[in-house]
């Protein structure tokens, strides 16, 4: 018999959750507003809200927490922590940051000024909200095929390159950048091609631009590249991610995804000039260089994590439980964004309740129906989170309603996959008595969906 697939690593240390009545749930849901992340989060048993920050931390990361030093300035933590980026990622410079829209907030400072135009593959919503509120516009070149959930393409995530090279012909003299998001996250945790990479690099030159990259989920960009890229399947995850890299200039990191800690972020970069204009802004916002927003302790635990998560046992592991999500709900017909992504499960809410209308935020529906079916905590990723045109303040109606449910990683077992498919079950098999959805009753000006209240239609 052939031995069957297994986690790469034993639990040592657990953390109680606990299952909840349906009656329990609605009214919880209802006094928060409809707001899944007004929960508390022992009301949740599931919590698929997001892989950021919520990962279990090896005991080796553990370990390296202890020995953080704590020194305001110059600390071995700091040195540790640079070493590490430096030699995974090849980047000379490293400026740590709180989070990874601490390092949008540094690097955009410097790099953008009202009227200016930013490129790339779906801009995360964090990376939009510092793009607009410089006055600066991000335009979405994703390849069309990240928009069909059916078609299945190896790199959904690609840059299209003829758009992208619209956008540098016809405004070029406003374009700081070029952002590369990897993986692609708001096209569903989708990986961008080496091949892709290299050749937005040859267009950038091309151009006299720098190239970004948002680099949240790189090491599961580098796994599906060796196991989908021609020519990759016998270099190390370690290779790729060097490789990677050296198509762009700078990065941008939220820690909290793939280097599997719960706080922290940084930016790297090859220039100088750039790390020293950075700098300031670091000091302004962030703190010392050396420390920037994290305890000594925190910054060992990213070193460490980046060593980990960049090992293929680790990255196989995290990724098939995520395929096995995806397969599961696949054989019940529930229609998702295919291939299955790196870090979630994008559920595709308009063919889920083709009842609901835009108006009444399709996805926002599902996960709040997911909730009170099984207690597990999806997030919508739609109308509600592509806000309002900051010009027209109309809504935004984006191609794709989704739901999506983001694994942590080394949290959660198949049985908990279990159930989260069971309960989704349920509700596609009573889709059509699903015909209404919300209004909003309150919202802040930008980044609503954190905080916007709902009511029941
Ligand atoms: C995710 C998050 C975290 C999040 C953000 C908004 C609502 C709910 C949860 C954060 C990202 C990301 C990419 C590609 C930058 C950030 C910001 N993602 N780039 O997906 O996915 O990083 O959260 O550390 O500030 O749940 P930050």
């Amino acid at each position: 018999m052939e031995l069957p697939f297994a986690e790469s690593y034993r639990i040592k240390m657990v953390e109680p959750i606990r299952r909840s009545t349906r009656a329990e749930r609605e009214q919880w849901l209802k006094d928060a507003n409809y707001n899944l992340f007004n929960l508390k989060s022992e009301y949740v048993f599931v919590d698929l809200l997001t892989d950021s920050g919520t990962g279990a931390m090896s005991d080796r990361q553990w370990s390296e927490m202890m020995l953080g030093d704590e020194s305001y300035a110059g600390a071995s933590s700091f040195h540790k922590f640079q070493n590490a980026i430096r030699e995974i990622t090849g980047f000379e410079y490293v400026l740590p940051t709180h989070q990874g829209r601490a390092a949008e907030n540094v690097l955009f400072s410097v790099l953008i000024k009202e009227g200016d135009i930013v490129p790339g593959n779906s801009h995360f919503d964090t990376t939009k909200g510092h793009i607009e509120y410089r006055k600066a516009k991000a335009v979405d070149c994703t390849i069309d095929e990240a928009f069909d959930t059916t078609l299945i393409h190896a790199f959904k995530g690609n840059v299209d390159l003829s758009k992208l090279e619209k956008v540098l012909r016809e405004s070029g003299n406003k374009i700081p950048f070029i952002i590369i998001t990897i993986t692609c996250n708001s096209s569903g945790g989708q990986p961008v091609s080496l091949e892709n990479m290299k050749a937005v690099r040859q267009l950038a030159n091309k151009y006299g631009k720098r190239v970004v990259m948002d680099s949240a989920r790189f090491a599961e960009n580098a796994y599906f590249i060796k196991l989908r890229e021609e020519g990759c399947q016998h270099k190390s995850i370690k290779e790729i991610v060097r490789e990677m890299f050296s198509y762009a200039d700078a990065i941008t990191m939220s820690a909290k995804k793939d280097a599997i800690v719960n706080i922290g972020g940084f930016i790297a970069m090859r220039e100088k000039e750039l790390f020293s204009s950075s700098s300031v802004f670091e000091i302004m916002y962030e703190g010392f260089l050396t420390y920037g927003g994290l305890a000594g302790r925190d910054l060992n635990a990213i070193a460490q994590g980046l060593y980990e998560a960049t090992e293929f046992d680790y990255l196989e592991t995290r990724v098939k439980q995520v395929e096995y999500l995806g397969d599961k709900l696949l054989d019940y017909g529930i229609p998702i964004q295919q291939p299955i992504g790196g870090h979630a499960i994008f559920v595709d809410a308009k063919r889920f309740l083709p009842h609901v209308k835009k108006e009444e935020f399709i996805a926002q529906t599902l996960a709040v129906h997911l909730y009170i079916e099984a207690g597990v905590r999806g997030v919508e990723i739609g109308t509600l989170l592509a806000d309002r045109d900051p010009v027209t303040r109309e809504n935004r109606y984006p191609e794709l309603e989704l739901m999506r449910l983001a694994i942590p990683r080394r949290v959660y077992t198949n049985n908990h996959m279990d159930l989260v498919a069971a309960g989704l079950k349920n509700l596609w098999d009573r889709r059509n008595t699903i015909k209404h959805g919300f209004r909003i009753v309150r919202e802040a000006p930008i980044m609503r969906h954190f905080t916007v209240e709902l009511e029941k239609i």
